[in-house]
């Protein structure tokens, strides 16, 4: 992996993940993706290339892989999911028609591919503790059909045509670099902010939901890691459950009222998010990821509240 296109490189993860591979690979160049409107600033801007990547416009994702001999793409376009309940034909547009222009491009130009899945690919019919790798996907938001179509397509790229598609099932991932746009795990990112700056958070998840949690740098971790591992050792390829913590609410307030003790809380169930929260899994067996390609987490609640509040004051105060 040395000359790398990330789509979507200016939202949550793709934000952090060019910064991160520009760092880490060395001789590499690292594009990131771009729609107008999300222009990339800063030092995001100014550390490397940066075009125009419209996962719908096949042309110029293909030119952008002439132009810099890209092997590998990151595809982070997508509407999360309370984004995607308002707006589905847009999330099935850009994540299933933009996904198949990407697949096109990777098997004429010989690319390797990933696609994050999301703890959204499983539906209310799914074991809900320790959600095995391999069981019933059927999801009711369209966040989540499109996260199994995007699973299923990857993989038939790669048994069709030998398209070098990886993929991992993301948690609600958590950090304070980029703000989450339109998730229903935000709730565990926005709350951070509100006990920095000493405002009453509104809590749109009730007490007592679990879902799978985890920190950003761990979640940029597994997904370079998995598109450096062996590929003779995976026996699975799109999607891996990758799993660091699973709380909900209470625990994750508890925690941060260790380090602020005046956090104020008060719930306004939003139905949408709630609905779709109660359908996730609350926690999720990641064994496959730990035997085909070294899968383990760093962070623990404590210690990312810790970075979180530490970070965020400076950001903020
Ligand atoms: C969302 N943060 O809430 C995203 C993610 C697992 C959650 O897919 O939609």
């Amino acid at each position: 992996m040395t000359n790398v296109l990330v789509i979507g490189s200016t939202g949550q993860i793709g934000s952090e993940l060019t910064m991160k591979l520009r760092r880490e690979i060395p001789g590499s160049t690292v594009v990131a993706g771009y729609i107008p409107g999300a222009e990339p600033k800063g030092e995001l801007l100014e550390s490397g290339p940066a075009e125009i990547a419209d996962v719908r416009d096949a042309k110029a994702l293909a030119d952008i892989v002439s132009k810099y001999k890209i092997d590998t793409i990151y595809n982070l376009a997508a509407l999360l999911s309370a984004v995607a309940e308002r707006k589905p034909l847009l999330a099935w547009d850009i994540q299933m028609n933009g996904l198949l222009n990407i697949l096109e491009v990777a098997r004429e130009k010989g690319v390797a591919v990933f696609t994050p899945s999301s703890i959204g690919s499983f539906g209310p019919e799914t074991p809900h503790q320790g959600t095995p790798q391999d069981t019933i996907q059927r999801p009711r938001s369209m966040y989540g059909v499109t996260k199994v179509a995007t699973e299923l397509l990857s993989d038939y790229y790669f048994h069709k045509y030998g398209v070098d598609t990886r993929s991992v099932r993301f948690p609600g991932l958590i950090s304070y670099t980029t703000l989450p746009g339109g998730g229903t795990t935000d709730y565990a990112v926005e709350v951070y902010y509100s006990a920095v700056k000493g405002e009453e958070f509104v809590c749109p998840i009730a007490p007592g939901t679990f879902m799978d949690m985890m920190y950003m740098p761990d979640a940029l971790k597994a997904a370079v890691d998995l598109m450096q591992a062996d590929p003779s050792r995976l026996k699975h390829r799109n999607s891996f459950n990758i799993a660091s913590m699973s709380f909900e609410p209470e625990q994750l307030f508890a925690k941060i009222r260790e380090y602020v003790p005046g956090l104020r809380v008060r719930y306004e169930v939003d139905p949408v998010r709630q609905a779709i929260a109660t359908s996730w899994p609350d926690s999720m067996d990641d064994s496959c990821a730990r035997e085909e390609w070294g899968w383990k987490p760093s962070y623990t609640l404590d210690q990312m509240t810790q970075d979180m509040l530490l970070h965020l004051r400076e950001k903020l105060l």
